[in-house]
């Protein structure tokens, strides 16, 4: 009998993951056969190990334990808030970074992430890198949201530290910035939100 039981949770189980499945498939990439969701492309920069790659995994719910270092680009498809993200990140070396701008055309905001627990030299590289991309005119107008990751690190700066840091360089932009941990799933949906919310107020 526990037998039958136990074929009867496992078909259960998969039968509910297909369904799961299916319906992330639908809205990600079918979503005008069900919804009237508009998608929303959005580049993710950053340099290498900021924690572009742990977060858009934390944000799908795709294991983060085994990270590898992005080779090109990786891209996640998230519906949220009645919009699909379609989430692009790009390596962050700089033999990758040279390429950055063949992807500038046609995206609606911009995710820079920046790891909080660096050292000074490397938070002024991160500005000047965001600096450059922002030049760009094939991104004027677009929204920008800045993920500080590592909070959950002692030596992590501020929220207040970097809005200060950041000022200056987001005169004219549109932006917000949010610190979280990357291995926070609540913690990087809340940020999502706020990506949502600058799409919307364009
Ligand atoms: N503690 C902690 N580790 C993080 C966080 N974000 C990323 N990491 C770690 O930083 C390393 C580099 O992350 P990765 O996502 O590959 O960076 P990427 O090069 O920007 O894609 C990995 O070992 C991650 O586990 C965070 O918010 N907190
Ligand atoms: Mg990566």
């Amino acid at each position: 009998m526990s037998g039958v039981r136990n074929a009867f949770n496992c078909s259960f189980v998969a039968c509910r993951t297909g369904l799961r499945k299916c319906w992330h498939f639908i809205l990600c990439y079918r979503p005008h056969i069900l919804t009237t969701y508009d998608q929303y492309h959005v580049l993710c920069l950053g340099l290498t190990g900021s924690g572009k790659s742990t977060l858009l995994a934390q944000l799908v719910g795709d294991n983060t334990n085994n990270i590898e270092p992005t080779n090109g680009f990786n891209i996640k498809t998230l519906p949220l808030n009645g919009m699909v993200l379609s989430i692009k990140e790009l390596g962050g070396s700089e033999r990758v970074q040279m390429f950055w701008a063949n992807y500038y055309d046609g995206k609606h905001a911009l995710m820079f992430v920046m790891n909080l627990t660096s050292t000074e030299c490397n938070i002024d590289r991160s500005l000047d890198t965001l600096r450059m991309v922002l030049a760009n005119p094939a991104l004027r107008g677009r929204p920008c949201l800045v993920i500080g990751t590592h909070k959950d690190r002692p030596d992590a700066r501020t929220k207040e530290q970097m809005e200060e840091r950041l000022r200056d360089l987001m005169q004219d932009i549109r932006w917000a910035i949010c610190c979280c941990s990357a291995l926070d799933r609540h913690d990087i949906h809340q940020a999502m939100t706020t990506l949502t919310a600058l799409i919307a107020n364009q």
